[in-house]
């Protein structure tokens, strides 16, 4: 097979000890010998016209930037604006994760579970082999080494993402660490996961390429068993940048199990008292849930900071000191643009300040980018994410739904000092939030690890724009896991209980459900949410402290109303009496869904889950 162009791969290896050659390692040890060989084996099964060998350096990354600019692949942004900033158009099919099309090629199907997608990893290997044959034909092909966490840090693990897309590539850049120490560790032995990304639009000679390649036919396929990913057909966030959902999440997870640790849909943050004592919180919410705002949150108590840690991905491990462990394993956030303002997340506004990739938000006249919700009000004319002009009395959103900003995390105005310092930070407390206008809540403490696990296996969210299906409708996401976990949620159950066995029991976070979307019979929200979660965020580390009582409910314990900031805002007495209110049938109805739920597993829900579930049907029916 010939291979145009070669010039940026590292030399073949000698038996000198690791060095570093124009930004990549010249010489190298086994590790280095397997990564070339499966470079290889790659290439010559998709066939691409080049091959580089990505070192991360600046200079290379404004390269790819220039040729996609050239190309017609990215709109710069006008610099007096949104310096060093771009915009992406997708294709109109390609706007979200397909969790459709994504599967889980374990063995054993059991090790998949109902949630999962299952394929057989020889049949699917059969179907998928032949679509990356030939699919980098006319295209570069590059080797995007990456940690995941602080490059050679304790709870840092490698990959390399193959991938055709230089989109791919300058989003990567951003969210992980790329570059050649990478490759130092794999050459000196570090484990790595393999994972492989066409966009499936290979090229014929004299063939011109268009603005958003991709292919109708998807299939974003995990490997559990030898920890690899194989992704064909999309060039969109989570089913392009694989270090993401795929690698941080589905194969971590797996990992996770493995080793005694997890990996989670979780932001991080760390919340400063007004006496200046810090404490480390973790919460998972579904996608498009407004984890980034409380990633971001600005108090509006007064005393209160919040620096943020990480938006998205949490990686969890027991400490020998039984406290549990967090990090962010990514370097950036791939946050959803709408709703993101002014009056919702000045932080994020500020963030994306410049170096930023935007995409499918609108285009301003001026050269710089709009969405719904960066400010009350719309300018008077925009280009829209198709790239058709757009007046406010055109009828439809000007910014897709899940339209996207891909941005270095230092870049956060309140990003914490130490965030991507190796060992992480040990965590005070967990929350797990989902997006409900009834029943739930608007803060609710476990009584103990246990229920709390019970509360983390009930988590259902109305539906949003991350993924494809009905926006509004209610679906289950355990953990806000759903979509991410990588082997049966039923086996993951069980491992955050054994996670908590490891865990010294007045060391271990305390664990809350929040729900700030609850709404009145009128269909208004009942609380006023984003700086004013604070507020909720107050009475958690108050209870973490030890320094505030909490009513006993069948659900869980609840605060004593006249214990929470509600200084400087007025939430009426009705609405407060709502936003705590357990109504039993209702409850009572959520306990059917529950054991429905648990049924689809075969058997393999936790004892102790299923021990939760009688217990709190008991105590709803002694109200
Ligand atoms: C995300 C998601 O992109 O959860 O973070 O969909
Ligand atoms: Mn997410």
């Amino acid at each position: 097979m010939a291979i145009a162009d070669i010039s940026t791969r590292p030399a073949e290896p000698t038996a000198a000890p690791v060095s570093t050659f124009g930004g990549l390692p010249a010489v190298y040890g086994e590790g280095m010998a397997e990564l070339m060989e499966w470079v290889d084996e790659i290439a010559a099964l998709t066939t691409p016209d080049r091959i580089h060998w990505i070192d991360g350096s600046r200079a290379e990354n404004d390269a790819l930037l220039r040729e996609m600019v050239a190309e017609g692949k990215l709109i710069k942004l006008n610099p007096e604006w949104r310096p060093g900033s771009y915009l992406a158009r997708s294709h109109p099919s390609d706007v979200a994760r397909t969790e459709g099309r994504t599967f889980i090629a374990s063995e054993k199907e059991e090790d998949a579970g109902p949630t999962n997608n299952w394929a057989a990893p020889d049949a699917i290997r059969a179907t998928i082999t032949p679509l990356f044959a030939g699919s980098m034909k006319g295209r570069t092909m590059y080797v995007v080494p990456f940690s995941m966490g602080a490059v050679g840090g304790p709870l840092s693990h490698i990959g390399v993402q193959i991938t055709d897309s230089a989109y791919a590539v300058a989003s990567i850049g951003i969210m992980t660490r790329v570059g050649s120490d990478v490759l130092g560790e794999i050459a000196q032995g570090a484990p790595w996961v393999k994972t492989v990304h066409s966009v499936g639009a290979p090229l014929a000679p004299g063939q011109e390429d268009v603005a958003w390649p991709c292919n109708d036919e998807k299939y974003i396929v995990h490997f559990p068993d030898t920890l690899e990913v194989w992704s064909y057909g999309s060039g969109y966030g989570g089913n392009a940048i694989l270090a993401k959902k795929c690698f941080a999440l589905r194969i971590a997870s797996v990992i996770g199990r493995d080793e005694g640790w997890l990996a989670e849909h979780m932001l991080l943050i760390r919340v400063i008292s007004p006496e200046g004592k810090a404490y480390h919180v973790a919460a998972a919410f579904p996608s498009a849930c407004g984890k980034t705002n409380l990633a971001m949150l600005r108090p509006t108590i007064p005393g209160w900071r919040v620096e943020t840690l990480g938006d998205d991905i949490a990686w969890l491990r027991p400490g020998e000191d039984g406290r549990l462990w967090a990090i962010n394993p990514e370097a950036g956030f791939f946050g959803v643009a709408p709703g993101t303002g002014e009056s919702t997340n000045v932080a994020a506004v500020e963030t994306l300040w410049g170096n930023t990739i935007f995409t499918n938000v609108a285009l301003r006249p001026d050269g710089d980018v709009w969405w719904e919700g960066l400010t009350d009000t719309p300018p008077a004319q925009l280009t829209d994410w198709e790239g058709n002009p757009w007046t406010p009395a055109s009828g439809r959103p000007a910014a897709h739904p899940n339209s996207r900003f891909t941005v270095a995390a230092a870049q956060c105005p309140q990003i914490a000092p130490d965030w991507d310092a190796p060992e992480g930070v040990p965590l005070d407390a967990i929350l797990f939030g989902g997006r409900r206008a009834t029943n739930v809540p608007l803060v609710v403490e476990a009584t103990d690890w246990t229920h709390g696990v019970f509360m983390g296996s009930n988590i259902s969210s109305e539906r949003t724009a991350a993924a494809e299906g009905t926006v509004g409708e209610l679906r289950r996401d355990p953990f806000a896991m759903l979509p991410f976990c990588g082997y049966n949620m039923a086996d993951y159950f069980g491992h955050w209980l054994k996670v908590g066995q490891k865990l010294r029991f007045d060391r271990a976070p305390r664990i809350f459900q929040v729900n700030w979307f609850r709404k009145g019979d009128d269909g208004r929200f009942l609380w006023p949410g984003f700086g004013d979660n604070a507020r909720v965020i107050d009475w958690i580390i108050r209870r973490v402290e030890g320094s505030v009582g909490a009513v006993e409910s069948a659900v869980g314990r609840l605060p004593r109303t006249s214990d929470l900031n509600l200084e400087g805002i007025s939430v009426p007495e009705a609405d407060l009496d709502e936003l705590f209110s357990i109504n039993t049938e209702s409850w009572m109805r959520e306990t059917q869904l529950t054991e429905e739920f648990y049924q689809t597993f075969d058997g393999k829900v936790p004892a102790a889950l299923w021990a939760e579930l009688a217990a709190l049907r008991y105590r709803l029916q002694r109200v």
